[in-house]
């Protein structure tokens, strides 16, 4: 059952193709792609989020330029995983219901002093800075995107973990009244909330980014909304969007894909071309609007920043 359940998920090819038709469609219909990225840049809700101040923030040209163009806002906006709002990837109108203020973030656990915090008090105590950082997605598809957002390492400053925190267990919202896939039904309920870990030692390196805003803006809710994590080096469903609760814990967390599929969706999830998905191969990737089949990169290209994070590890099962 399971198995089922996954095999209604991931299915790279079939999500992405059609996709790549669709934008070929505008294409050839001659429509002017400048004009409608402006009009999928322009939410009319930015103008109400009262972070909107904070954009955009300056680039940190540290983090380079991710080599590739950047993915236009029209299609990243509009084709997203969010499950919590269905299994499609059109879930952009459900997901503009989700009140994304008033909003709170817990952080609990092996900390010296559990908080609740107002996120935009949240936003106030960090630094916002722009990167711009590939992503992959375990289904085998890709994108470029101008992140904004501030290291996860601030917010361990803020969380003060004790000497007992190995790990950082992340948590989404569960509001099943307006997320309709949190509705499921009696024989096919999934383990909501959604929850993803990394290590503490994961998230003091400088790759690992709190987000808040995309393409100079606050974040749009089909991307994640006000709180989002990203996490370049690893597939894409470790960057767990909605964020309402942080716990710094010494135990490894389980995640809501390790929990329904544990011998697909691994708790590391490192990006590696040649290790297979038990279903698929891992080697390229399509990339999201020009639909371009590229190599994909180990740790997706980040390997000179994390790859020094799992020596000693190499027993466990760094790339699934
Ligand atoms: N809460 C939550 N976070 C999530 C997901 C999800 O379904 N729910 N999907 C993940 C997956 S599989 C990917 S590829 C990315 C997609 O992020 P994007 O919509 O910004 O492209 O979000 C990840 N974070
Ligand atoms: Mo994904």
């Amino acid at each position: 059952m399971l198995i089922r359940r996954i095999h209604g998920w991931e299915i790279p090819e079939s999500r992405v193709t059609p996709e790549h038709i669709f934008v070929n469609r505008r294409q050839l219909m001659g429509l002017a792609t400048g004009a409608i990225a402006l009009a999928a840049a322009g939410p009319a809700r930015a103008a109400a989020d009262p972070s909107s101040g904070l954009y955009p923030a300056p680039r940190n040209a540290a983090f380079g330029d991710a080599g590739r163009p950047v993915t236009e806002a029209q299609y990243t906006t509009t084709f997203n995983n969010y499950y919590e709002f269905g299994s499609s990837k059109r879930i952009a109108a459900a997901a503009e219901k989700l009140p994304i203020r008033p909003w709170e973030v817990v952080i609990d656990g092996e900390v010296e002093k559990p908080m609740r915090l107002a996120i935009d008090d949240l936003f106030k105590q960090v630094k916002l800075e722009e990167r711009i950082y590939r992503h992959r997605c375990v289904e085998a598809w890709s994108m470029v995107v101008p992140w904004t957002g501030f290291p996860v390492k601030q917010l361990v400053d803020i969380a003060k973990p004790t000497s007992n925190a190995k790990f950082l267990r992340f948590e989404t919202f569960n509001m099943p009244d307006v997320a309709p896939g949190q509705k499921d039904g009696l024989f096919t309920s999934y383990p909501w909330p959604y929850v993803e870990g990394i290590t503490l030692a994961e998230a003091m390196n400088d790759l690992p980014l709190m987000v808040t805003g995309a393409y100079g803006k606050p974040l749009p809710n089909s991307m994640g909304a006000p709180l989002r994590l990203h996490l370049p080096w690893k597939y894409g469903f470790k960057s767990i969007k909605g964020l309402v609760r942080v716990s710094f814990t010494a135990e490894r967390p389980v995640s809501f894909w390790e929990t329904l599929g544990p011998t697909e969706y691994g708790f590391w999830a490192n990006v590696n071309p040649d290790v297979a998905h038990p279903r698929w191969s891992q080697e390229t990737e399509q990339v999201l609007g020009s639909g371009e089949r590229i190599p994909t990169l180990l740790y997706n290209g980040y390997g000179e920043q994390v790859a020094g994070l799992y020596k000693g590890l190499e027993t466990e099962k760094l790339f699934m």
